[in-house]
C-alpha cells in the first residue's frame, strides 16, 4: 500500500484538516483462504476510507492473526510493535479495520495513547461530512448514535471539533462521556419523529411525482463504480464524482431522454460497500425504498476493478438485504463500467462477455463508449410493461388529447369528419391506471 503522504510530512496541520493515521486491516489466517478479496485488498480499500476523510495514511498494514484476543483484539506483540510507530510518527489515529469490541477499542488506546476507530466508526464519519440534507444528516445521526449507544466510550470528538463538521454530539459543551445512555435514547426517539416527518413529506412528493408517469430509473452499486459520473454524462448534470469513496450520499433525480423519445427520470444514489454497518442500512432504509420502487435497477460495476465480482455479490447482497429478489419483476441491468482503463485484452473480454449476458452492457461513462447500446437497452425494457390501446376521443376534449400526448407515446392519429380523434396511444402501465380513473372520473 502507497502511503497517501510521504512519511515526515508533519501531521496535525489544522490548516488543511489532513491527520495522521495508520489504517491496520487485522485478519484470522485460516479465514482468509475462503474470503472474497485478500487481505491486501481489504487494506487498499480500508485506506481509501481513511482518505475519504482527509486522513493522512503515515502506514497502513495487514494483521494476520490465528485468532482475535478478546481483550485487545490484535496480539500483544504487535501491539509493541506498532507502539513507537504511533508515538515517533505522530500518528493521531489509529484506523481499525474490524469490528472492535469498546473493551478492546479502549485497551487499544490506552496502550497506544492515541485515538482508535474501528470500521463502522469511520464509515459513519464519511457518512457524516458527506450529508447534506435534513433527511440525510438525520439518518447518519441516527446511526451514529445507536453505535454510539452500543458501546458508550469516548468518540472521536477532538476531530470532530477541530474540523467543525457534523457535531454529532449533542449542545455545545457536552462531551460523549456526559452523555449517558439515557440521553442519547432520548436524542434516538426525538431524531426518529423527525425523520418520520420527513420521510412523510418526501413520500407525498413522491406520490406527486408519481403523477408525472415517467418511470424511474436507479443507479446501484459499489462506493466509486461510477453511478455519478453516468449520471452525469446521461443526463448532462454536474453532481460531484470524484475518485473518493462514498462521494454521494443523497439521492438525485434528473430526467433522461431515451432514443425512442420516452422520457424517464434517472436516480443516483449513494455507494454500497462489505459490511456496510447495519446502523446506516436501518437508516438509511427509507431513502433506499425509493430506489427499490424504481421500475429499472441499474446496476453500475466497475470493471476495471480487481475485486469487481466480490463487489458485484456485495452490492446483491445488500439489494437482497432491502428485499429486491433476482427474479423479481424488476429488471435489474448490469452496467460494467470504466472499459476505457482496462488494457485492451481485457476491455475486449468484457466487450464480448457482455451481449452473452442479458440485460448487460459494456460502458464507458467516462468515454461515452457503450452508452447508446445502454440507453436502448433501457428504453426496451421500458416499453416492454407498454400497451397500446385504441382511443377515441371527442376533438373538443383538447385536455385529454393534450394529456395524452403528454404521458403516452401517441403512435397514429386519424380525425375524422365527424368531430372525433381517433388514436393508437402507448401507455405506460401508470399511465394506463391514470388513464382509466382520469376517465372513471370525467
Ligand atoms: N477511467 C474511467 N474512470 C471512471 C469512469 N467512470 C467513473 N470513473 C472515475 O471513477 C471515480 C468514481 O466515480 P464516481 O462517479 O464518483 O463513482 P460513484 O459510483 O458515484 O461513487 P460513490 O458516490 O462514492 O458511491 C471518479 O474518479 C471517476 O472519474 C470510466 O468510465 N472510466
Ligand atoms: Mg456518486
Amino acid at each position: 500500500v502507497t502511503p497517501a503522504a510521504a512519511p515526515g510530512h508533519s501531521g496535525n496541520t489544522g490548516a488543511t484538516g489532513s491527520r495522521r493515521a495508520l489504517v491496520l486491516h487485522p485478519y484470522v489466517k485460516r479465514h482468509a483462504a475462503e474470503a472474497r478479496r485478500t487481505p491486501e485488498a481489504r487494506l487498499e480499500e480500508a485506506c481509501g476510507l481513511a482518505r475519504a476523510i482527509g486522513l493522512d495514511i503515515a502506514h497502513a498494514e495487514a494483521v494476520p492473526m490465528s485468532r482475535p484476543k478478546p481483550g485487545t483484539l490484535v496480539g500483544e506483540g504487535k501491539i509493541e510493535d506498532l507502539a513507537p510507530l504511533i508515538e515517533n510518527g505522530e500518528i493521531e489515529v489509529v484506523v481499525v479495520d474490524a469490528a472492535v469490541t469498546p473493551v478492546q477499542q479502549r485497551n487499544l488506546e490506552k496502550a497506544w495513547k492515541t485515538k482508535v476507530i474501528d470500521r463502522t466508526g469511520l464509515i459513519l464519519e464519511i457518512f457524516g461530512e458527506r450529508a447534506r440534507t435534513r433527511e440525510g444528516r438525520l439518518q447518519v445521526e441516527l446511526a451514529h448514535l445507536s453505535y454510539q449507544r452500543s458501546r458508550l466510550v469516548r468518540s472521536w470528538t477532538h476531530l470532530e471539533r477541530q474540523r467543525g463538521g457534523f457535531g454529532f454530539l449533542g449542545g455545545p459543551g457536552e462531551s460523549q462521556l456526559e452523555m449517558d445512555r439515557r440521553l442519547i435514547g432520548d436524542r434516538i426517539v426525538k431524531i426518529k419523529k423527525e425523520l418520520e416527518g420527513v420521510v412523510r413529506t418526501r413520500e407525498l412528493h413522491r406520490r406527486s411525482r408519481r403523477k408525472v408517469p415517467y418511470p424511474i430509473v436507479a443507479l446501484v452499486g459499489y462506493t466509486n463504480a461510477g453511478k455519478s459520473t453516468l449520471f452525469n454524462t446521461l443526463t448532462r448534470a454536474e453532481v460531484m464524482a470524484e475518485d473518493l469513496l462514498f462521494a454521494t450520499l443523497d439521492p438525485t433525480m434528473r430526467q433522461l431522454a431515451l432514443p425512442s423519445g420516452r422520457k424517464a427520470i434517472l436516480s443516483d444514489t449513494v455507494g454500497f460497500i462489505s459490511e456496510l454497518p447495519h446502523q446506516l442500512v436501518a437508516a438509511f432504509k427509507a431513502t433506499l425504498e425509493e430506489v427499490l420502487e424504481a421500475d429499472i435497477i441499474l446496476h453500475v460495476h466497475d470493471a476495471s476493478h480487481p475485486d469487481s465480482e466480490a463487489q458485484a455479490a456485495d452490492v446483491r447482497e445488500v439489494l437482497h438485504e432491502l428485499g429486491v429478489a433476482e427474479d423479481s419483476e424488476r429488471v435489474i441491468l448490469q452496467a460494467l463500467n470504466k472499459l476505457d482503463r482496462l488494457p485492451q485484452e481485457e476491455a475486449d473480454l468484457v466487450r464480448n462477455r457482455a451481449p452473452r449476458e442479458p440485460g448487460t452492457v459494456a460502458i464507458s461513462a467516462l468515454g461515452g463508449e457503450g452508452l447508446p447500446e445502454l440507453l436502448r437497452l433501457i428504453d426496451e425494457r421500458l416499453s416492454l410493461g407498454r400497451t397500446v390501446v385504441d382511443l377515441d376521443v371527442d376533438l373538443a376534449d383538447g385536455a385529454t388529447i393534450a394529456w395524452l400526448y403528454r404521458h403516452g407515446e401517441v403512435v397514429s392519429r386519424h380525425d375524422d369528419e365527424t368531430g372525433i380523434a381517433h388514436l393508437k396511444v402507448g401507455l405506460d402501465p401508470s399511465a394506463l391506471g391514470q388513464f382509466e380513473s382520469r376517465t372513471l372520473r370525467g
